[in-house]
């Protein structure tokens, strides 16, 4: 039997039966009331892997389904200018796109704007539910090859946004230096009394001088760009719509591409802890750099050149800032156990590792690709 609970507009319905369970119970969250849904809510469940967010899905009495996201305050310091910019970006995809449903469609609140302000200052936002699946890592290589479609059709969409009117929602997010000198703090501040148990790991920064964007043309950029930030449909396996847009800011290609064979074209998850099962797949590297290449046909030669430095650049700096979270106490990532991001931050460096020994490998799959656009 499920209970009904009282919402600021109206009733909704609670799926525990007893007072204990009640409190400890996901609760339907009263941001929801403020969004302009179809039908009334009557479930309302902690949703997907994010990292950041806090998402639940929203289902209503007429069958609609939605997405209900409070935004995380701490990654994001201005919720208002991701708003922003995910409302201007969105805008400008959804009057280019062939289909609407490749586009996220956010619901406006009773204010008018696309977010909702909670009485302890939280940010909700609402958008409607993709019917689709987002995968941790890819089945096949069509589900691979098609993320690559997808995000490379999401550069090359925004080519001619004007770049400058979209806020840095995080300043320097990948500026792999900047992240590298936080990490340097973090390990002297010592923060969580862990910098004795990661000695090793602190050499890991050098590769950080690798970094050389200089000669390379700012786009707009997604700048998340891991395979569970796209939705594919579950008939065709075709990537529907790209999603977690917070980050989408000027950047590079280079971490766009970077951080999709990071996450993709890794033989292992990324918080695997058997370190020898962590590695490259280099077969599945080539079945997204052909997709990218395919999506995205206005890579200049410099950025071809650059694709595998982008590849390793992503993965260290991603290294970094888990062991820099680590060491400040898991504030940043969210984590299912303490070790949690040292755990991720060893898989991306034994990534790292992996990519530098097959580096001839990777720079020849890079060249054999490119070679065929011409
Ligand atoms: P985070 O920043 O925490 O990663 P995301 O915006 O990526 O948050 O959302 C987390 C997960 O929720 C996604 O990986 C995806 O599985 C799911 N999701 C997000 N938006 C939608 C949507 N509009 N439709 C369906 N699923 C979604
Ligand atoms: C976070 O938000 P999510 O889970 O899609 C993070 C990325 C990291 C990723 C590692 C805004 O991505 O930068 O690469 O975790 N997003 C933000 O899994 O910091
Ligand atoms: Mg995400």
């Amino acid at each position: 039997m499920r209970i009904p609970i009282r919402l600021y507009g109206g009733i909704a319905w609670e799926k525990r039966e007893d007072d204990t369970a009640l409190k400890t119970a996901h609760r339907v969250e009263p941001a929801i009331t403020h969004f302009a849904i179809s039908g009334a809510p009557i479930t309302c469940e902690k949703y997907g892997h994010g990292h950041i967010n806090c998402t639940y899905q929203v289902k209503t009495d007429d069958g609609h389904a939605y997405i209900l996201q409070r935004i995380n305050r701490y990654v994001f310091a201005d919720p208002k200018a991701v708003m922003e910019n995910v409302g201007a970006v969105t805008q400008y995809l959804r009057e280019r796109a062939e289909d609407p449903h490749e586009v996220l469609n956010f619901i406006p609140a009773d204010t008018g704007v696309y977010y909702h302000i909670d009485e302890a200052g939280e940010y909700w936002r609402c958008y409607e539910f993709a019917d689709g699946i987002c995968l941790e890592a890819p089945e096949s290589d069509t589900d691979f090859y098609e993320s690559a479609i997808a995000f490379g059709r999401f550069q090359e969409m925004l080519r001619e946004f004007p770049a400058e009117t979209l806020h840095e929602t995080i300043p320097l997010f990948h500026n792999t230096t900047n992240r590298y000198r936080i990490f340097r703090k973090a390990l002297q501040d010592d923060l969580a009394g862990r910098a004795a148990g990661v000695p090793d790991e602190q050499e890991a920064g050098t590769l950080c001088s690798l970094l050389d964007s200089g000669e390379l043309p700012l786009r707009v950029t997604h700048n998340d760009t891991k395979l569970n930030n796209v939705l594919f449909d579950r008939r065709t396996r075709k990537a529907l719509c790209v999603l977690d847009l917070d980050t989408v800011m000027p950047g590079s290609s280079l971490y766009d591409y970077g951080d999709s064979i990071r996450f993709g074209a890794a033989t292992a998850a990324e918080d695997e802890k058997d370190l020898s099962k962590m590695g490259i797949n280099l077969h599945l590297f080539q079945v997204y750099t052909a997709g990218y290449l395919a999506a995205c046909k206005s890579l200049t030669p410099k950025e071809l050149e650059l694709l595998p430095l982008g590849a390793k650049i992503i993965t260290l700096e991603l290294a970094v800032r888990f062991l820099t979270d680590y060491l400040d106490g898991d504030r940043y990532f969210r984590v299912a156990y303490p070790e949690h991001n040292l755990v991720r931050a060893r898989a991306q460096m034994k990534l790292v590792a992996d990519m530098e020994a097959h580096w001839d490998e990777m720079q020849a799959i890079v060249a054999e690709e490119a070679a065929k656009r011409n």
